[in-house]
């Protein structure tokens, strides 16, 4: 059985939509983070995933974290057909994988954080 740890509003929700999309049954365990007392951060969590972060997944006692890189694992392990089956196109999917995580997801932190969380005037600026 495959258990995915996150609230669903975190990058869990990556996971989450993956296994839904390929239909893999699984076990979800909402872990809450940013919050006071969060769980993510409890000695519990932190053997699973020892950044206190949140996704992490338990598949069958293998267990992983980083929602990309589980993503990647759960549509190859699960032999979906959105896991390309050419060096080629596993390349462009490498390609567009990292490019959103390096390249993609900062800016929109930045930019998520300074229209959320930072009062007027207090922006902090693109950490690249
Ligand atoms: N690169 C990681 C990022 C994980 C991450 O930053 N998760 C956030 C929630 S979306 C978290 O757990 N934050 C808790 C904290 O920063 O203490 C991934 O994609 O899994």
């Amino acid at each position: 059985m495959l258990t995915i740890y996150g609230a669903p509003h975190s990058r869990a929700f990556r996971v989450i939509w993956l296994a839904n999309e390929i239909g893999i049954p699984y076990e979800h365990v909402p872990v809450t983070f940013s919050v006071p007392n969060a769980q993510c951060k409890e000695p519990w969590y932190i053997a699973l995933n020892p950044n206190g972060l949140v996704p992490s997944i338990d598949d069958n006692g293998f267990v992983m974290w980083e929602s990309a890189a589980i993503n990647l694992y759960l549509a190859e392990t699960h032999l979906s057909s959105l896991y390309p089956s050419t060096p080629q196109d596993r390349g462009r999917m490498l390609q567009w994988t990292f490019f959103v995580t390096n390249e993609v997801e900062p800016a929109l932190i930045t930019i998520f954080r300074n229209r959320v969380f930072f009062p007027p005037g207090t922006a902090e600026c693109d950490p690249c």
